[in-house]
């Protein structure tokens, strides 16, 4: 059996808010890493019956089985696609955590589709963009898992977007470490947050201006290979993101006791030892993932271990763009 097999991304420099909701258009730019541990892998097959979605091996709750099929639905007027379709999913993202699932999950079932498909609406130039425009329509950082390693998801225009790789001397060196707190469902979903934010919070017009600077300084310090520069800036741009729901109404936050720990720790350790190249971020769940250089993840992941001893932890190198795999 051959499976559509996409990777994960974390974010260094967020996407928070959209320009066009409906049509998932971010209102920034943003950074991220492809990471390899983290996937999703799909696999789409003609049927006589209705459309069908399958999560291993289980039907999905119909909330979430509607969010999938309208989906499905709208990438029939992108790819020519079978009249009904068994769509297969298999992931390791442990989901709704801060982890990105979705990114994965819409990335390789887009990637998935394209393969049954019979051909691509003329509007697009090529199966590529199509693949691209059926991602960003299940979801905005689904876009940046079809691309490798560091990638600038760039606004192009008001209604479209372009993925481009960011070529950094510091790719192989690296690592990530995800801390898996609470892989409970988060309250506040990422698509829900968003709109409280833009629509109420009292930081968001400051995020939004403060943003493209983020952006190409971050870009511009991955080129250098100016590691630190980097890590700041995702920090910066991380506290960022949480100050705009705080500052929402009602207001609400995603960190827990050990993901303040944590930060705590990072923040501590790099006073202490000069040149540590250790950063936090988090995103729409509790989790921490910590980015450092392959000389320091021994030292910070048993460090790490030791502050939050339940917490499960995971590491990650740079991944690749979608790939067939067969299992
Ligand atoms: C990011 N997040 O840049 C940010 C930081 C969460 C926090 O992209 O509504 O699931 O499907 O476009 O892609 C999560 O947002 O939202 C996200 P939709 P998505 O990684």
């Amino acid at each position: 059996m051959v499976w559509s097999q996409a990777h994960t991304n974390i974010a260094l420099i967020k996407y928070w808010g959209k320009a066009l909701s409906k049509q998932n258009i971010p209102a920034t730019d943003s950074i991220s890493l492809t990471l390899d541990s983290f996937w999703t892998r799909a696999r789409a097959e003609a049927s006589t019956g209705i459309d069908k979605v399958v999560v291993h091996g289980e039907e999905l709750n119909p909330v979430e089985e509607k969010r999938v099929l309208d989906w499905l639905q709208a990438a029939r007027s992108v790819l020519t696609l079978p009249n009904a379709i068994v769509l297969e999913t298999w992931n390791n993202v442990p989901k709704a955590a801060g982890l990105a699932s979705s990114a994965s999950a819409f990335a390789a079932m887009a990637t998935a589709l394209a393969r049954v498909s019979l051909g691509y609406d003329p509007r697009f130039n090529s199966k590529e963009d199509a693949i691209k425009e059926i991602a960003r329509l299940g979801s905005g950082s689904a876009l940046r898992s079809l691309q490798a390693s560091f990638v600038r998801l760039r606004r192009h225009g008001s209604e479209n977007v372009a993925i481009e790789k960011i070529d950094t001397p510091l790719e192989d060196e690296i690592r990530v470490i995800a801390l898996l707190l609470d892989t409970k469902a988060k309250k506040i979903g990422s698509r829900e947050g968003m709109k409280r934010v833009a629509e109420s919070s009292a930081f968001y017009e400051a995020w939004l201006s403060e943003h493209p600077t983020d952006v190409e300084n971050c870009q511009e310090a991955l080129e250098k290979g100016d590691w630190h520069r980097v890590g700041a800036l995702m920090e910066s741009s991380t506290l960022k993101m949480h100050a705009t729901c705080m500052a929402a109404t009602p207001p609400f936050w995603y960190f827990q006791p050990d993901s303040i720990k944590i930060m705590n720790w990072v923040t501590e350790a790099r006073l202490k030892q000069k040149g540590l190249s250790t950063y936090f971020t988090m995103d729409a769940g509790a989790n921490v993932k910590i980015f450092c250089l392959a000389r320091d993840l021994k030292e910070t992941g048993d460090a790490l271990q030791e502050i939050v001893p339940n917490a499960k932890i995971q590491i990650a190198s740079k991944g690749p763009k979608p790939h067939e795999e067969k299992g």
